[in-house]
């Protein structure tokens, strides 16, 4: 089992790494952006996926420190690859944020401190927040959203549509695209239902001039669906799979 304590020596010993998976654009399929999704380099168990450590972290509170990585490192990385020409200064980098970051006081000073020791710009940077943060919509959310969109970063509502969000959270909070969970995707064109959602949700990101982006595609026919639907952008195993590091500089030198 995972324990709080191999959690925490695992962040001592930088044990954990980040994989990149491509964002792309329907029209033309041009690179987007990157997500990047954090991984444990378990000395037994091999590369452990988030799922089974998040939790935890996010409990015991070590998602704080864990969190302030992953922001240092894909800043870092972003900032290597665009050095080194291998990507646009208008790729994004997307970085997972929970909500108990959102109560961390130290969340700007140090989404600051990784802008600026790496030296990506704020408009290169990010984060996704899932409906669990709307829930704490009141007095601590919308001004820490606001002093970020002030920075000039971008916040994506991600897994949009399987939270207990209210609608009027969306004219309240500045948020700068959703993301349409894969739920939604996954059986796409043939389940009506998920065709009339995911239309839905495509008319209300285009209504509240908000970007939208497919989680979840693996086949051509979802992407031509949303491609025709107007869904502006895509991400899932049809296009890549999240990348190791490595993985990702030779696909983002192929992509030219
Ligand atoms: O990569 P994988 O599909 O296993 O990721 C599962 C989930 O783990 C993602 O949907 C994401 O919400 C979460 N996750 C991945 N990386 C991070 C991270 O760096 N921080 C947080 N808070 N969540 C992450
Ligand atoms: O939304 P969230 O950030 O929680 O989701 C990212 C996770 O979704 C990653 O862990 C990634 O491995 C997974 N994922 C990415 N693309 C696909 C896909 O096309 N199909 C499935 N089933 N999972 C995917
Ligand atoms: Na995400
Ligand atoms: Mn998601």
């Amino acid at each position: 089992v995972l324990l709080e304590g191999s959690l925490r020596q695992a962040l001592a010993t930088h044990a954990f790494v980040l994989h990149y998976q491509p964002q792309l654009e329907l029209n033309g399929e041009r690179l987007h952006g990157l997500e990047a999704l954090v991984r444990w380099q378990h000395p037994e168990l091999g590369l452990v996926a988030p799922g089974k450590f998040i939790p935890l972290a996010e409990e015991s509170g070590l998602i704080v420190p864990l969190g302030r990585w992953v922001l240092a490192e894909a800043c870092r990385q972003m900032a290597e690859w665009r050095d080194a020409g291998l990507l646009s200064a208008e790729t994004m980098m997307c970085v997972n944020l929970s909500t108990k970051q959102f109560a961390d006081q130290e969340l700007l000073g140090v989404i600051q401190r990784s802008l600026r020791e790496s030296g990506l710009d704020a408009g290169q940077l990010e984060l996704e927040v899932t409906e669990s943060v709307m829930m704490r919509a009141s007095d601590q959310v919308i001004p820490q959203l606001e002093r970020l969109r002030a920075l000039g970063i971008k916040v994506a509502l991600d897994d949009f549509g399987t939270g207990y969000s209210s609608l009027s959270y969306l004219k309240r909070l500045p948020f700068t695209k959703l993301k349409i969970d894969r739920s939604f995707v996954s059986e796409l064109p043939e389940d009506a239902s998920d065709v009339a959602i995911t239309k839905a949700i495509i008319a209300l990101a285009e209504s509240l001039s908000l970007d939208v982006l497919a989680e979840g595609v693996e086949t051509a026919r979802q992407r031509d669906f949303l491609r025709v639907h107007g869904c502006r952008l895509a991400q899932g195993f049809l296009y890549s799979r999240p990348l190791a590091a490595v993985e990702c500089e030779r696909y983002l030198a192929a992509f030219g």
